[in-house]
């Protein structure tokens, strides 16, 4: 989307504004403020011409003008009905020196999970990828995973879903699979494999990609998946949507904007992110098996650390785990 077309979306969220008013604000001419008034209207914005000037009647249900229109996040926003992956659309973005672009789909056919996983992201899912360049380490990229769960976890909440984070980069609602934790060790972990767990079903995954050079990070794309007005039926075992939670479908628009918003403000804050992330764990305090590339680590979960590493209380002390896939076990 180009600057005037966002410059002319935050001018008619904050009020009535004239055509000469715009075209100067805009620093374009008058036709040219028309013409985009004209588009807008075309992707299905209400917008009437009154004596104070154009006023906004009617928002679109979801877009990329929809998301934008209104949005507090410097992000512009490129919109697709029908994708591979929204991830693979964000790192083509960056290989052409794009920056803070939000890609969102409706759909996506080819999904990535982490470790060349499949994710499921049928029509109606809030499926997104934020490419940003902070000027950082690549060693600190994972705080950046962890800031997405943190702002995935209160658009959720904020939607009314009571999700929160399994580390380190799932969003679970617990209290939804209790039987569980009566079933079979096989059947348990039959269930965890499909993505569901024994603290609660999988509401969304997060998986966070880079490219960078020694001493800094050239792009980072953190790709978001909330299973959102998605039938339960239509994901794997194990998984739940806002609606199933909800019994009603979420305004994609408003959830969108409050992660992209959130998600802004924590990549300006980064000292913030450790503290949102154990307020919002459904980790710590549990007992955890990790498997990690050097092996599997039990125990109980005690804090993580700077840059999103997970302490593990185990019988020969304090271990750190950097990377991995975690089970919550249950308790002895
Ligand atoms: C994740 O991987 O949880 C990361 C998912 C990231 C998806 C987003 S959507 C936008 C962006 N574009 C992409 O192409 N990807 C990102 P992982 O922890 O590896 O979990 C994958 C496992 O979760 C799968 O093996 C399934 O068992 C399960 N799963 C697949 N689809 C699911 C869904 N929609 N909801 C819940 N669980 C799912």
């Amino acid at each position: 989307m180009n600057d005037t077309r966002r410059a002319l979306l935050d001018a008619l969220a904050s009020g009535p504004v004239t055509g000469p008013g715009l075209a100067e604000r805009l620093d374009v001419s008058r036709a040219a403020v028309w013409k985009q008034v004209e588009a807008l209207r075309d992707e299905g914005f209400g917008i009437e011409s009154t004596g104070d000037g154009y006023v906004v009647s009617d928002v679109p249900p979801y877009g990329a003008a929809a998301i934008e229109y209104g949005l507090d996040a410097p992000f512009s926003v490129e919109y697709h009905d029908s994708i591979g992956s929204t991830n693979d659309r964000a790192r083509e973005l960056a290989a052409e020196g794009a920056e803070d672009v939000a890609v969102v789909a409706d759909e996506q056919v080819g999904s990535r999970g982490r470790l060349k996983r499949e994710w499921t992201a049928p029509s109606g899912g809030v499926w997104v990828s934020l490419l940003v360049r902070p000027q950082r380490p690549p060693a600190h990229v994972p705080v950046f995973t962890l800031a997405a769960a943190v702002a995935a976890t209160r658009a959720c909440r904020e939607a009314g879903v009571d999700a929160s984070i399994k580390w380190p980069n799932d969003l679970l609602v617990s209290g939804t699979n209790e039987g569980q934790s009566t079933r079979s060790a096989d059947a348990v972990s039959a269930s965890e494999a499909s993505g569901g767990d024994r603290g609660g079903k999988k509401l969304a995954g997060i998986l966070t990609e880079m490219e960078g050079e020694a001493d800094r990070v050239s792009w980072l794309v953190a790709g978001i998946g909330v299973n959102a007005n998605v039938d339960a039926a239509d994901l794997p075992e194990g998984a739940t949507s806002l609606r199933e939670q909800l019994g009603e479908d979420v305004d994609r628009r408003l959830f969108v904007q409050r992660l992209l918003e959130e998600f802004a403000d924590l990549r300006d804050n980064p000292d913030d992110v450790l503290p949102a992330w154990r307020a919002h764990s459904a980790t710590l305090g549990q007992r955890v098996r990790v498997e990690t590339p050097g092996g599997v680590v039990e125990g109980r979960a005690v804090d993580v650390e700077f840059p999103g590493a997970l302490v593990v209380r185990t019988g020969r002390g304090d271990v750190t785990v950097h990377a991995g896939d975690c089970e919550h076990l249950r308790p002895v």
